[in-house]
């Protein structure tokens, strides 16, 4: 596939729950999001882990099944297309724990809230991909432990996953998008202010709706992810695909 030549050099993408949203994945904060069915802090924190781990199992093992047979959307696949046929390097950071940017042919991700496909023992740290379900005594196959194998996703209270990466490719960045987060997590939601601070970043917000940071942005295109994220790639690239 021809390289197309653009004038943006390092383009840094945050992704959110709403990419996924028109391939069946729920978000956490539409009118029937998660959030609105359960109440965070009783299935996605540390404490509601050690509390009521069974509880915090069946929340994450009903959720993994979905992701399992999710396929990625038109959304997802320009953005993998962006990354082949751009000049510049394209980086996309997700606060998903979903697989679809991968699924789509993206390499470059960084998956900020980890990976929900993943599990983590948290007696030796060892991480190993995990489609089944977990409970409170699963044991652990490395150190045998059983109680501390945990889904390898950040909680609320946690510190998310390759941070200093995320800043350095931030302070690069000459365009920054984000695409499908309505801005209410931090330190995510806190990135396009990071990249302004930087002042030589065109910033733009593709989402169903304002996001609440959306006056943030200096461009912002409302719609679903599957609509206006390849014509923005369409007018990146500047060929239609
Ligand atoms: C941290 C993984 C320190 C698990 C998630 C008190 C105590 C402790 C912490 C805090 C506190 N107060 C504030 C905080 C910070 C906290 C936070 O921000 N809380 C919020 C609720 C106020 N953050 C943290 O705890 C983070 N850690 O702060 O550590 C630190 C700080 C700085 C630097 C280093 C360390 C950890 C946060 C991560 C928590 N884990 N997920 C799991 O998935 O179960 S967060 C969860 O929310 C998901 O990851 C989700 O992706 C993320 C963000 O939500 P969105 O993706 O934006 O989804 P949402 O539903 O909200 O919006 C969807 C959007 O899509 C909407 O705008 C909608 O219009 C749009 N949309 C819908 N359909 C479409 C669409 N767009 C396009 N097309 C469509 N079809």
């Amino acid at each position: 596939m021809p390289v197309a030549e653009h004038k943006f050099k390092h383009i840094v993408i945050l992704t959110g729950a709403g990419i996924s949203a028109e391939s069946g994945l729920g978000t956490f904060r539409d009118v029937d999001g998660l959030w609105t069915k359960v109440n965070l802090e009783d299935v996605a924190t540390p404490e509601a882990l050690a509390r009521n781990p069974d509880f915090v199992h069946e929340f994450y093992n009903a959720r993994r099944k979905d992701l399992l047979t999710a396929e990625p959307n038109d959304g997802h696949r320009a953005l993998a297309r962006l990354e082949k046929e751009s000049s510049g390097r394209v980086l996309v950071v997700t606060q998903n724990v979903d697989v679809l940017h991968e699924k789509a042919g993206s390499e470059n991700v960084i998956h900020m809230h980890g990976e929900m496909l993943k599990t983590r023992c948290d007696e030796c740290q060892v991480v190993y991909d995990w489609p089944g379900d977990l409970t409170s005594r699963t044991p652990c196959p490395e150190c045998a432990h059983e109680g501390a194998m945990r889904p390898h996703v950040v909680l609320f209270g946690e510190m998310p996953f390759e941070m200093g990466a995320i800043y350095g490719a931030l302070a690069q960045c000459d365009l920054f998008i984000s695409i499908g987060t309505s801005g209410n997590v931090y330190p995510a939601a806190g990135f396009v202010e990071e990249v302004r601070r930087g002042g030589r970043a065109h910033t733009v917000e593709l989402n169903l709706e304002p996001s609440e940071g959306a006056t943030l942005f200096a461009e912002c295109i409302n719609g679903p992810a599957t609509e206006v994220v390849p014509a923005y790639v369409e007018r990146i690239l500047g060929a239609p695909s």
